[in-house]
């Protein structure tokens, strides 16, 4: 389909979902050699298995909570996006959480609670989480808004509900204006999409709160434009071992190593790569390379998943792989209706 699509949207939407699905199975598994993956991929092809044998994680739950908020409401509303987290954590707790995020979670439940960033900006000694499940959940932020500013506004600021460390809303803001991005057909030239990250985020970073946090944390000045420079060096090699892009990305929990990586996943992807069956096309050699690099594969599947999705649109997804996903038939209907209130924004 041409620019922002109702297939992009469904793809978009969809394809987050069975990143999350899928990589559920390797999540916090160190190596996951090739072979493993495609065998667990090559499962879901069996007729036998039945329907919606994966399980969603946090990842999903929370993308469900954004979309139906941004739905319900037309637009962006803390509280009501706030009140959805905490119910839904309530009523289903067991979907992997991260380990601080669920303090936030049952805090933004309490009726009296007034601010509702405020329990986001006690976390880690008042430092906030730079952990990336508000990037996690940033891709309906660009399913939902037009302009690049409402984009970066509104998914900072449904990223700073729960994370309070630039590293960690800024991960989202970079996720939501990749799939921004990729929803207006950038990916057809590769090195102008990742130029463009670049300068988006050259601006994000500048403020001056992004730069206390990288000072404190000791991270370089502008982290995610650093990465994204690294991402744009290893799309200029011509062999880039999986160990390369953990020793330089990342595949870990923080916004920082996870974020940028999913990108590289999708850019690397464009073309066909030895390992990768050649049966394969764009969107499910996404997947699979994202899995392969092992650490937090649901979320960089995931948001890699969101960002392919919106590019190959909803039929370069496999169906025998949507039926074995649980959610995806409601992220399919979903779609259509951010697509309307897209359409109006
Ligand atoms: P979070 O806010 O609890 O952050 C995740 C983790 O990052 C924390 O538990 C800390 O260990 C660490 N962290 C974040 N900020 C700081 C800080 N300022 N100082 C020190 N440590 C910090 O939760 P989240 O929503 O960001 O987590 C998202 C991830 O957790 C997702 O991958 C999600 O799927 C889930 N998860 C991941 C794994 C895994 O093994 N990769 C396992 C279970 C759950
Ligand atoms: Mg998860
Ligand atoms: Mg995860």
């Amino acid at each position: 389909g041409g620019p922002a699509s109702l297939s992009r949207f469904r793809g978009a939407l969809v394809a987050s979902v069975l990143g999350d699905c899928v990589g559920g199975e390797f999540e916090g598994a160190e190596e996951v050699p090739m072979d493993r993956v495609l065998q667990h991929l090559n499962g879901l092809e069996d007729d036998n298995r039945g329907d919606c044998i994966l399980q969603y994680s946090d990842d999903t739950a929370m993308t469900q909570c954004v979309v139906e908020s941004l739905l319900t409401r037309a637009g962006f509303d803390e509280r009501d996006m706030a009140a959805r987290f905490a119910l839904e954590y309530s009523h289903f707790p067991g979907r992997g959480y991260g380990a601080g995020v669920v303090q936030v979670l049952k805090k933004l439940a309490s009726p009296t609670l007034n601010d509702v960033y405020q329990p986001a900006q006690a976390q880690f000694s008042g430092r906030g989480s730079f952990g990336n499940g508000g990037a996690m959940r940033a891709a309906p932020f660009a399913l939902a808004f037009r302009k690049p500013d409402d984009i970066k506004k509104f998914s900072r600021l449904g990223a700073m509900l729960t994370h309070s460390c630039s590293l960690g809303y800024n991960g989202a803001v970079l996720q939501a204006l990749a799939v921004h991005l990729s929803l207006q057909g950038a990916l057809e030239k590769p090195h102008d999409f990742i130029s463009k990250l670049i300068s988006e985020m050259e601006e994000v970073e500048g403020e001056d709160a992004a730069r206390s946090d990288a000072r404190v944390l000791n991270e370089p000045e502008f982290p995610f434009c650093e990465r994204l420079y690294k991402v744009k060096d290893l799309m200029e090699q011509n062999n880039v071992s999986i160990e390369e892009v953990i020793f330089k990305l990342g595949n870990g929990i923080a916004a920082l190593h996870s974020v940028p990586t999913a990108i590289f996943c999708v850019l690397h992807c464009l073309e066909p790569r030895e390992g990768l069956p050649e049966h394969y096309g764009g969107l499910e050699r996404t997947m699979a390379y994202s899995l392969a690099l092992g650490g937090d594969t649901d979320t960089i599947a995931c948001m890699a998943g969101a960002i392919a999705g919106a590019h190959y649109g909803i039929d370069a997804i496999p169906q025998t792989w949507q039926r074995c996903c649980e959610g995806a038939e409601v992220a399919y209907d979903t779609a259509q209706r951010l697509h309307t209130l897209y359409l109006q924004s």
